[in-house]
C-alpha cells in the first residue's frame, strides 16, 4: 500500500484554469461530463495523470477529438495521457452511481437528496481531475434534475441561470468567482425548508443567507442564522475580515461523515450542529452549533481564500480555525470554562494520540490515508501553537502577522512555513526555533524543582524540559515554550510570561517569603505537561485562593491526581481531605459569579482524564475511585447539595450564559445527589417531567445512569416514546444505552441494532451507539473476557465495507494496546489482528491497524 511523503512533495506540472461541471442528476445513474481548460506548469512534462476513482469512463475528447481507447490509460486510480501542446481542453464523461456511495465521499444520495464531500480526497470520485489542493481553478456547475424531487439545485458561487426543461427537468447553473481547489467543490440536490436572513458587511455589501434544512425543522435552524451572523460581525471586529460572496448557504443533512465542510459559499453541515431548539437539544448542543457554525465561517478566510498547499499543511487551516472559532466561543460565553474545555481535549484526546501508534507532528510527514490525519493533534494541537504565537507576539502583533500573511498570500495554496514567515516578519521575531513545534512530535514534560533561599529570600526554580520518544520519531529536541506565571505571596501576586528555549533554564523570584507559590503555565500558556512537587496544602491554597479561574480549576485536577493515587495505594481506607469538603461546601453556599466554573470546580475528573495521568491505565482502580469520591462526597455534602440545587432550579429556558450556568451547577449537585437513590427518586421524576428543557431532562437521564439508578429504565422508556420520531434526540437515547455499566448493554445494543431507525450507513447513528459504548463505557469495553473488544471488532468488520472512515475512527480505543495490563493486552491485539486479516480491508482501518501491530 502507498504512503505519501511530505519530502516528496513536487509541484503541479500542468494547471486547470476553468472547470466547467455539467451534472445530470439521478440516484442510480448520474452523468458528469467535466470540461476542463488545462495550462503546462513544466515545459519538460509530457503526460498528464488525473485522479480517479470509481467512475466509469464514458468518453474523454481532447479539444474537439474525441480520444480512442488506445489513445489514454485508464485504471481504479488514473487516467493518463500524453499531451504535447501547453493550453488544451479536455472534456472527460463519467458516470457514477451516488445511491451505492456508502462511503460519503464524493457525490452521494441518502435521505432523498444527492449531497458531495469532497475534502480532502473525494472530488476524484466525481470526474477524473488534478484532486490535490494547490491547483486552483474558477468553477461553474450545471445541475440538470428532476424539478418535482429536487427543487433546489445548489452550488457554490452565484446562480446564474435557473429554467425548466422539457420532461419535467429543470436546469440550474453556478458560477464562483473565486479560483479553488476541488476539495472546496459542493454540491446539493434535494427537498428541503429554507430559512432566510440578510447581512450587511462592515463595507455595506447585503449578503443573503439561506440555510436549507429538513421540511418541518426550519425554526430549529434560527439559532444556527443568528451565530452566522454573530460570526460574521466578530470576524469583521476581531480580524477586519469581511465576507466575500452575495451569498452563503448553508445545508444540514443526516447523512455526513465529518461535523461539517466549509465549501465555498456553501457549507454541508451534519445536521447535528444546525438543528437546535430549547427542547430537542441541550446547551453542549447550542455551543456546538454556534462554534461550528463559527468554524466554518472563519474557513473563508483562513481555508478558502487561502488554502493549503498539499494536505500535509492541514494544520495551516484548521488549527488556525479552531484558534479562531475558540477565540469566538471565549467571546460568546464563559472564557475560562471554554479554555477549560480546549484543555480537556488537550490532555486526554490529543496526549493519548501522541502515545500511540498514530502519533504525528501537527504537520504530518507521512500519510496513507489523509483522512485519518483530521485528528485532535493537528487540529487541537494546531490551534494550541497558534495560540502560543498568540502569547509570544501579543494580540496586536498576531494581529499584523495575520494581515500581512492575507496580503501576502490570498488566492494561493501556500504552507505553515509561509504562515509563520509572515509572523515573523510583521513583527522582526525571529520564529525559527518555534518552528520546531510543527515537526516535532510528542508531548513534552516540563519539570519544575523549586529552591528557596532563606539568605536571599529568593525562589528558584529550575526548570527542565523533555519530549519522550514517540512512536513515529525516536529522537527530540528542545521547544519554544511560552509559561505564564504568577507568583502568590501572601498579599503580593507578580505575573509574567517566562519563554524558554532551552532544556534546562531557571526562573528566579527576589524578596519573596518562603511560602511564596508559583503558579506556572497559566491557561495553559504551552501544550505540555507540567510535573511539579506540589503538596497538596498547596494545590488547595492554590484551589482557594487564585485570581485566575483557570489556575483554581488546575490545581483542583493534580489534587485529584494524588488522591487518585492514594486510592489505589490505600484502596477502599481512603478518604478525601476534609479540606475538599470544605472547599466544596464554600462552592455550594456561595458559588462564583462563573456558575459553569464552579460546576466544574466541583467536578471529579471523568475516567479519560484520570486514564491520561498514568502510562498504564488501571482501568478497574479508576472505576473504584471515582464512584468512591462521588459518593463520599454526596455523603459529605448531602445538605449542600441539595440547597444548591434548589436555589439554582429556576434557570431560565433560554441559552445565555447566567441560565447555562445555573443548569450546569444545579445539574452537578443532581449527579452527586442521584447517588442516594431512596431519597433522589422524587427528585429525579420530578425534574425530568418538569423539565423544561432537553438540558434539565437529559441530565435526569445521564445521573440515573451513572448511579446506576433503578429509575433509569423507566425514564428513558418514556424517552423513547416521546422522541421516536427525532433521530438527533434518538441519538442521545443510543448513546445512554451504549454508555450502560451492567452486562446488559450487549442484549441492548443488539437490540437496539434492529431499531427501526438505527441505520448502518448513517454515521450519526452508528457513532451514537459504537463510539458512546468504547469511549464512554469503560468498564464493559475492558471487561477481562474481552467481549466488549470484540463488540468493537465485529462492529468494524461489518463497518469497514460500508464506511471506511466511520470505521476508521472507532477503531481508536483498540489502538493503544500496550496502555492496558498483560490480560487486556492479549485481548485487543487478538482483535487487532482479526482486523487485519480481513480480505480488502479499507487504506483507512489497514493504515491505522498496522501501525498499532508493527
Ligand atoms: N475541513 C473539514 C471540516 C472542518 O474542519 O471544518
Ligand atoms: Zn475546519
Amino acid at each position: 500500500r502507498q504512503v505519501k511523503r511530505l519530502a516528496d512533495y513536487q509541484a503541479p506540472d500542468f494547471f486547470i484554469e476553468t472547470t466547467d461541471l455539467t451534472f445530470e442528476l439521478a440516484a442510480d445513474k448520474t452523468l458528469v461530463t467535466a470540461v476542463l481548460q488545462f495550462r503546462r506548469a513544466n515545459p519538460n512534462a509530457l503526460e498528464l495523470r488525473l485522479d480517479g476513482q470509481q467512475l466509469l469512463l464514458l468518453a474523454v475528447h481532447y479539444n474537439e477529438r474525441l480520444l480512442q481507447p488506445s489513445e489514454y490509460q485508464c485504471d481504479a486510480q488514473q487516467l493518463r495521457l500524453s499531451v504535447t501542446d501547453d493550453d488544451f481542453k479536455l472534456t472527460i464523461k463519467t458516470e457514477i452511481c451516488p445511491q451505492a456511495n456508502t462511503a460519503l465521499e464524493g457525490l452521494y444520495f441518502a435521505n432523498g437528496s444527492f449531497c458531495t464531500q469532497c475534502e480532502a480526497e473525494g472530488f476524484r470520485r466525481i470526474t477524473y481531475y488534478l484532486d490535490r489542493p494547490d491547483v486552483l481553478s474558477v468553477f461553474s456547475t450545471t445541475i440538470i434534475a428532476d424539478a418535482n424531487q429536487y427543487p433546489y439545485l445548489l452550488s457554490n458561487g452565484n446562480k446564474v441561470a435557473d429554467r425548466l426543461l422539457a420532461g419535467g427537468q429543470r436546469l440550474v447553473r453556478w458560477q464562483d468567482p473565486f479560483p479553488k481547489p476541488c476539495y472546496l467543490f459542493a454540491l446539493v440536490a434535494g427537498d428541503f425548508e429554507l430559512r432566510q436572513d440578510q447581512y450587511t458587511t462592515k463595507s455595506g455589501r447585503v449578503v443573503e443567507l439561506a440555510f436549507y434544512v429538513e421540511k418541518g425543522q426550519g425554526n430549529k435552524a434560527l439559532f444556527a442564522l443568528e451565530a452566522l451572523k454573530r460570526s460574521m460581525r466578530w470576524d469583521e471586529e476581531r480580524f477586519g475580515l469581511e465576507y466575500d460572496l452575495d451569498t452563503y448557504m448553508v445545508v444540514a443533512v443526516d447523512f455526513f461523515n465529518m461535523g461539517a465542510m466549509e465549501n465555498k459559499g456553501l457549507n454541508v453541515f451534519n445536521s447535528k450542529y444546525v438543528l437546535v431548539s430549547n427542547n430537542t437539544a441541550t446547551d453542549t448542543d447550542f455551543f456546538n452549533v454556534e462554534s461550528i457554525i463559527g468554524h466554518e465561517y472563519f474557513h473563508n478566510w483562513t481555508g478558502n481564500r487561502v488554502t493549503c498547499r498539499d494536505w500535509f499543511q492541514l494544520s495551516l487551516k484548521e488549527g488556525l480555525t479552531v484558534f479562531r472559532d475558540q477565540e469566538f466561543s471565549r467571546d460568546m460565553g464563559s472564557a475560562t470554562v471554554n479554555r477549560i474545555h480546549a484543555v480537556q481535549v488537550i490532555r486526554t484526546a490529543q496526549f493519548a494520540e501522541d502515545a500511540s501508534p498514530m502519533a504525528h507532528p501537527i504537520q504530518p510527514q507521512q500519510v496513507m490515508e489523509m483522512n485519518n490525519f483530521y485528528t485532535v493533534t493537528v487540529y487541537d494541537k494546531g490551534a494550541e501553537v497558534i495560540r502560543m504565537l498568540h502569547t509570544l507576539l501579543g494580540e496586536d502583533g498576531f494581529q499584523a502577522g495575520m494581515r500581512l500573511y492575507v496580503q501576502r498570500h490570498d488566492g494561493q495554496a501556500v504552507t505553515c512555513e509561509h504562515f509563520v514567515q509572515a509572523m515573523q516578519d510583521a513583527n522582526h521575531y525571529d520564529l525559527s526555533a518555534f518552528r520546531r513545534w510543527y515537526q516535532q512530535s510528542g508531548t513534552p514534560e516540563l519539570r519544575v524543582q523549586r529552591s528557596y533561599d532563606v539568605h536571599k529570600q529568593q525562589l528558584t526554580l529550575t526548570l527542565r524540559q523533555h519530549t519522550p520518544a514517540t512512536a513515529d520519531q525516536a529522537t527530540k529536541l528542545p521547544l519554544v515554550l511560552p509559561i505564564r506565571y504568577q507568583l502568590v505571596d501572601g498579599e503580593r501576586s507578580e505575573s509574567g510570561l517566562f519563554v524558554m528555549q532551552l532544556q534546562e533554564e531557571s526562573l528566579v523570584f527576589t524578596d519573596v517569603s518562603a511560602t511564596a507559590l508559583p503558579v506556572l503555565l497559566e491557561d495553559f500558556s504551552a501544550p505540555v505537561r507540567l510535573l511539579h512537587d506540589y503538596s497538596e496544602q498547596e494545590l488547595l491554597r492554590i484551589a482557594k485562593a487564585a485570581s485566575n479561574g483557570f489556575a483554581r480549576w488546575d490545581a483542583l485536577q493534580s489534587c485529584w491526581m494524588l488522591w487518585l493515587q492514594q486510592y489505589i495505594q490505600q484502596g477502599g481506607a481512603f478518604h478525601l481531605p476534609e479540606a475538599l469538603f470544605e472547599l466544596y461546601a464554600t462552592l455550594l453556599n456561595q458559588p462564583l459569579p462563573d456558575k459553569s466554573l464552579t460546576a466544574e470546580l466541583l467536578k471529579v475528573p471523568d475516567y479519560g482524564t484520570f486514564a491520561e495521568s498514568f502510562p498504564q491505565i488501571p482501568v478497574d482502580s479508576i472505576l473504584a475511585a471515582s464512584a468512591a469520591f462521588r459518593l463520599q462526597i454526596s455523603e459529605h455534602l448531602s445538605k449542600a447539595l441539595l440547597q444548591c440545587y434548589q436555589q439554582h432550579s429556576q434557570a431560565a429556558a433560554e441559552y445565555n450564559e447566567e441560565a447555562v450556568g445555573q443548569r450546569a451547577l444545579k445539574n452537578r449537585c443532581l449527579d452527586y445527589l442521584s447517588m442516594h437513590h431512596g431519597d433522589s427518586q422524587t427528585l429525579l421524576e420530578q425534574q425530568y417531567h418538569t423539565a423544561s428543557g432537553m438540558t434539565d431532562k437529559l441530565a435526569v437521564l445521564k445521573a440515573s445512569l451513572h448511579s446506576e439508578h433503578p429509575v433509569f429504565e423507566s425514564l428513558m422508556q418514556h424517552f423513547a416514546n416521546e422522541w421516536q420520531q427525532d433521530v438527533l434526540v434518538l441519538d442521545k437515547w443510543f448513546s445512554l444505552h451504549a454508555a450502560n455499566p451492567t452486562e446488559q448493554v450487549f442484549d441492548t445494543i443488539a437490540a437496539l441494532c434492529q431499531h427501526p431507525k438505527f441505520s448502518w450507513q448513517n454515521p450519526n447513528r452508528v457513532r451514537a451507539l459504537f463510539h458512546a459504548f468504547a469511549m464512554q463505557n469503560p468498564g464493559q469495553f475492558h471487561r477481562l473476557d474481552g467481549r466488549g473488544y470484540q463488540l468493537l471488532t465485529q462492529t468494524l468488520l461489518l463497518l469497514d465495507p460500508i464506511n471506511p472512515q466511520v470505521a476508521a475512527r472507532l477503531v481508536t480505543p483498540l489502538l493503544s494496546w500496550h496502555r492496558y495490563d498483560s490480560e487486556r493486552q492479549i485481548l485487543i491485539k487478538q482483535a487487532l489482528r482479526q482486523l487485519l486479516e480481513k480480505d480488502g480491508i479499507s487504506n483507512d482501518l489497514y493504515e491505522k491497524v498496522s501501525k498499532a501491530l508493527a
